[in-house]
């Protein structure tokens, strides 16, 4: 067969150089169907990018399970030996589609398995914790991240407002201004579920767990200075480095380790085990081995595997569950929500959307670009008396807790150990090193010099202090001293 250019109908195409034109220098005919088509497509190539998220890259590949946790889990996922294809989508959280991807920020770590019991996503970040602990704050988060209304600049006296009136973002934002903030590559980072989820084991016996994914390639940063420099110079520096490393045959390699707390440890631990802005010490439950992940083959089409994927905290098996943390809760509702909105109504259609291996049964139907259908024989309603397609609890698996109580909007029930500022002054004194501890200050005065309204400059320094007294004494002493920090490696505007 001849190859040839053809209308998405399959006709053939008389020019894809020419439009029809009444002689060769005459009006275009608005009936040039081949001309109208072509631009026509090319109008609705964008799909509306992630808000956030919207920057990243990701690749396919393999999930082992090498250990047995059957005991806390029925998911076949996590059953010894199982073997399970993944895909894996690393982002930044802040900047838009084009943005650098080394300017500082949390990154995302979004996991799907497509196992034998459909899809389960853990879409996590490379923070154990996150900046907030109600989902009800996470649209106000955001706004504060990305850019003023009537510029269109990020702004540091918004980001920090932000912040210092929140004070459950301390141990996140201490994360962020530290070595993580900027890893030397995405390969070179830990990715974490973060929230606490649930388990259940074959005897319906419930656990939580908190997962952690050590990167083999090292935990490693990015100095601030190169990072800037990358940002001007190689704007997709992350996605490159891990096409190229998967293209090269170097497959990056995690260990997944769970944390697990027995069910009823939840109710007495000494700080809320829900709460998103907190890790849970290994000394208390330590860490136990699952299996490995690792990456081994690029996406084919960026656009149709990367783009369009839609990960959701939502997308559970048997035997995994979430948790009464308020942000999950939040979560559950807001990815699908956003994918039906950005790629469409039938997203889940999409190739790498679709389960692998497992049947979809259910009565939705019709609605935009449906291309899977039911058989003519199935019914389209359920509670029929034709088909033998029924729910099943059993095979369901699904985890749930006990709630109590009258619906009312308030902060949450404070444990003992319950604080704003405590997790983040330990990771500051206790788990950063004298070298990490000094590159963190240059951040943190590089920050404040973004700065402009007096107001944020002070609560700045009273929100460092609460922190760590020595730490709030050392940067305050600098700014008076008008010591000059590290670049910012962010567009913070200087509005
Ligand atoms: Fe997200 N987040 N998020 N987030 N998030 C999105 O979903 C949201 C949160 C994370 O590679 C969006 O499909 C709410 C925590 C990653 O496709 C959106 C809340 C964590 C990705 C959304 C949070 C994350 C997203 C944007 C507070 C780490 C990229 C596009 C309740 C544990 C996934 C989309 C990918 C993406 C909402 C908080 C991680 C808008 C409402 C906590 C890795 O739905």
């Amino acid at each position: 067969m001849s190859q040839h250019l053809t209308t998405q109908t399959g006709a053939p195409i008389p020019s894809d150089q020419h439009s029809l034109t009444t002689g060769p220098d005459g009006v275009t005919a608005l009936h040039d169907r081949f001309l109208v088509e072509k631009l026509a497509s090319f109008n609705r190539e964008r799909v509306p990018e992630r808000n956030p998220h919207a920057k990243g890259g990701g690749a396919f590949g393999e999930f082992i399970v090498t250990e047995d946790v059957s005991r806390y889990t029925r998911a076949a996922v996590f059953q010894p030996g199982a073997r399970t294809e993944t895909l894996l989508r690393f982002s930044s959280v802040a900047g838009e589609q084009g943005s650098p991807d080394t300017w500082r920020d949390v990154r995302g770590f979004a996991l799907r398995f497509y196992t034998s019991e459909g899809n389960y996503d853990i879409v996590g970040n490379n923070t154990p914790i996150f900046f907030i602990r109600d989902a009800i704050k996470f649209p106000d988060f955001i706004h504060s991240q990305k850019r003023l209304g009537a510029s269109g600049l990020r702004d540091a006296d918004m980001q920090w407002d932000f912040w210092t009136n929140s004070p459950e973002s301390a141990h996140q934002v201490t994360y962020l201004m530290g070595d993580r903030g900027l890893p030397r590559t995405w390969r070179h980072m830990n990715g974490y579920g973060s929230h606490t989820f649930s388990w259940m084991n074959a005897e319906g016996e419930r656990f939580w767990v908190k997962y952690h994914f050590k990167s083999r390639q090292g935990v490693e940063p990015m100095s601030p200075e190169e990072a800037e420099r990358l940002a001007g110079t190689d704007a997709d520096f992350y996605r490159r480095d891990l096409f190229e490393a998967i293209e090269r045959g170097e497959h990056p390699v995690w260990d997944l380790f769970v944390q697990v707390i027995p069910y009823e440890d939840g109710k007495t631990y000494r700080f809320n085990p829900f709460d998103v802005t907190k890790t849970i010490p290994h000394a208390d439950y330590p860490l136990i081995k699952v299996g490995e992940l690792t990456l081994n083959r690029n996406p084919q089409n960026f656009f149709a595997e990367i783009e369009q994927a839609a990960f959701s905290p939502s997308n559970l098996v048997p035997g995994i569950g979430i948790s009464p943390d308020k942000m999950l809760m939040g979560r559950v509702f807001a990815y699908p929500d956003q994918q039906r909105y950005r790629i469409g109504a039938n997203y889940n259609q999409l190739p790498v959307n679709m389960p692998r291996g497992v049947e979809v049964r259910n009565h939705q139907h019709e609605g935009p670009m449906r291309y899977h259908f039911n058989p003519a024989e199935t019914p389209v309603y359920g509670s029929n008396s034709v088909s033998p397609v029924t729910a099943d609890a059993a095979r369901a698996g699904e985890v749930n807790w006990e709630a109590d109580g009258e619906l009312i909007r308030a902060a949450q029930t404070l444990r003992a150990d319950d604080d704003d500022f405590g997790q983040a002054g330990t990771l500051y004194r206790e788990v950063f090193t004298d070298e990490e501890k000094a590159r963190f200050h240059d951040v943190l005065v590089g920050q404040y010099e973004a700065l402009t309204v007096e107001d944020v400059k002070q609560r700045f320094l009273q929100y460092w202090t609460n922190v760590d007294a020595g730490l709030g004494q050392t940067l305050r002493s600098r700014v008076a001293a008008g010591d000059s920090g590290a670049t910012t490696t962010q567009p913070l505007g200087d509005s």
